[in-house]
């Protein structure tokens, strides 16, 4: 809506280049403060991070989110979209910021800002019954994994599997895994592990992590002052005790990373 009032007071070139994005820029830190609330976007398929329970965002980094929000003195206005969309939206200046439990890696980090990271992880094999654990035991084999994810990179990377298999969610891949059509799933291990015991009868079980990553949210590119407010507020809550309660009621642990 700015954005379009924008268009009636400014010159039809300035207007032209707003639609098609050229001129769109994050909003500074001042901005989202003087609005009071803050534009905050997730995938919401991704239990026990962000998930729908019912129409109910939640999840711990919801949680973490809401509780740096307050100490940034703002509310947050929840997105949900897919996760490919997630990223490119920042650029596009949809919202202010990401949190979906991206790992930190070279290649986004060219297109967006990372904050510093709220939890540390890894992808973890996940398969039914006996016989692949391991990396090697991944050769030969078909790994299911989500479209755009680091899961997708690494198996590619370090595993000899015959086939990579992607999916547009993390819960189709795993879906393709319970109803056998396919050798293993990679995944984030808090995600397999709630997998696990919401699934206690599908037979899946952990193997060894493929890797590990540092997870971050993400801002537009270069959008400086609103990744230094959440690196204040997130020291702020890991300081106070605020970060510790909520791992602990999600994981039974601090999974910040050390
Ligand atoms: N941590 C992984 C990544 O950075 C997976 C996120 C997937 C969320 N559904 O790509």
């Amino acid at each position: 809506l700015h954005r379009l009032a924008m268009c009636f007071v400014s010159s039809v070139l300035a207007c032209i280049s707003l639609v098609h994005g050229d001129a769109a820029h994050a909003r500074p830190f001042d901005d989202i403060k003087k609005d009071g609330r803050i534009i905050v976007a997730t995938e919401g398929q991704f239990a026990p991070f962000n998930y729908f329970q019912g129409s109910r965002l939640t999840g711990f980094e919801v949680d973490i989110a809401e509780a740096m929000a307050q100490r940034m003195g703002v509310k947050i206005e929840w997105k949900a979209l897919s996760f490919d969309a997630l990223l490119a939206g920042l650029r596009q200046d949809r919202w202010d910021m990401v949190i979906a439990s991206h790992g930190i890696t070279e290649e986004r980090s060219r297109a967006v800002t990372f904050s510093n990271p709220h939890y540390c992880s890894g992808g973890i094999i996940v398969s039914k019954g006996e016989g692949v654990r391991t990396v090697k035991d991944l050769s030969g084999k078909v790994v299911a994994v989500q479209i755009g994810s680091t899961y997708f990179d690494n198996v590619k990377k370090t595993t000899e599997a015959r086939e990579v298999k992607t999916f547009p969610q993390d819960s189709d891949a795993r879906a393709a895994l319970i109803t056998g059509r396919v050798d293993a799933w990679v995944t984030d291990r808090f995600v397999a592990k709630a997998a696990l015991e919401a699934n206690r009868a599908s037979g899946m079980q952990l193997g060894d992590m493929v890797f590990v990553e540092r997870i971050a949210s993400a801002v537009a590119k270069g959008n400086g002052s609103v990744a230094s407010e959440i690196n204040k507020a997130l020291a702020a809550i890991q300081a106070d005790g605020t970060y510790d309660a909520i791992s602990r009621k999600w994981f039974g642990e601090d999974i910040r990373c050390k």
